[in-house]
């Protein structure tokens, strides 16, 4: 059975997130161009968000105790505009969230603005989210985030860079949504069960 999984890029603005999405759905926007453009609402203007669709085949890791083997999946990514102003909509959609991936500035800056998200989304567990600590250049500069929050505390985090290390990045991507997809699948049995 196909199932959907929905996740959203989220985190403060200017850390990356259009261009990760779009790497991750292989969309062949240039970094090059030196112009910023703020997200703005394509599919739901009102919330601010982009939302791309991309077809996965996920493979357990049986190492982390996932009882299944493999799924095909429909990643619902929602590129969401880093404006703190908008965490009440975020709020509005926390029970169709599957997952969450925070891209905060590998200098550890943003941390704590990570703090209303989390909150917002609402999701409990640490592995439906995982933590993309973004360099956006090649640089010596000092990589340090620790955030601070009870349940980020424990997520994954991961330091990326699209030009140094792009494949890990996907390398990261599927790892964590079969974290979230084995939650997916825990939650639906038990409501399974509920009913029965
Ligand atoms: N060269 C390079 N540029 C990047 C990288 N990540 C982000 N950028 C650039 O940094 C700027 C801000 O990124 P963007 O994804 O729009 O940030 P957002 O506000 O979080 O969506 C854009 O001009 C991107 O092209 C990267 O890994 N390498
Ligand atoms: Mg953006």
């Amino acid at each position: 059975m196909d199932s959907k999984l929905v996740v959203f890029m989220a985190g403060p603005q200017k850390t990356g997130k259009t261009a990760i999405t779009n790497y991750l759905a292989e969309m062949s926007e240039s970094l090059e161009s030196n112009e910023y453009r703020p997200t703005q609402g394509v599919r739901y203007p009102t919330t601010h968000s982009r939302i791309l669709e991309i077809e996965k085949k996920l493979i357990a890791d049986p190492k982390k105790g996932q009882k299944w083997r493999e799924a095909n999946v429909t990643v619902e990514l929602w590129d969401c505009s880093g404006d703190l102003n908008l965490v009440d909509c975020w709020r509005a959609f926390s029970n169709k969230i599957h997952g969450a991936i925070f891209v905060v500035s590998a200098d550890g800056k943003n941390d704590k603005d990570l703090d209303p998200w989390q909150e917002a989304i609402g999701l409990a567990k640490p592995n439906q989210y995982t933590i993309f600590a973004h360099k956006q250049v090649q640089s010596g500069g000092k990589t340090k985030v620790k955030p601070t929050n009870k349940v980020l505390s424990k997520s994954p985090i991961v330091y990326t860079n699209l030009d140094q290390d792009p494949e890990s990045i996907k390398t990261e991507f599927d790892s964590f949504l079969s974290n979230i997809y084995s939650v997916y699948l825990e939650n639906r049995e038990r409501e399974e069960n509920a009913i029965v």
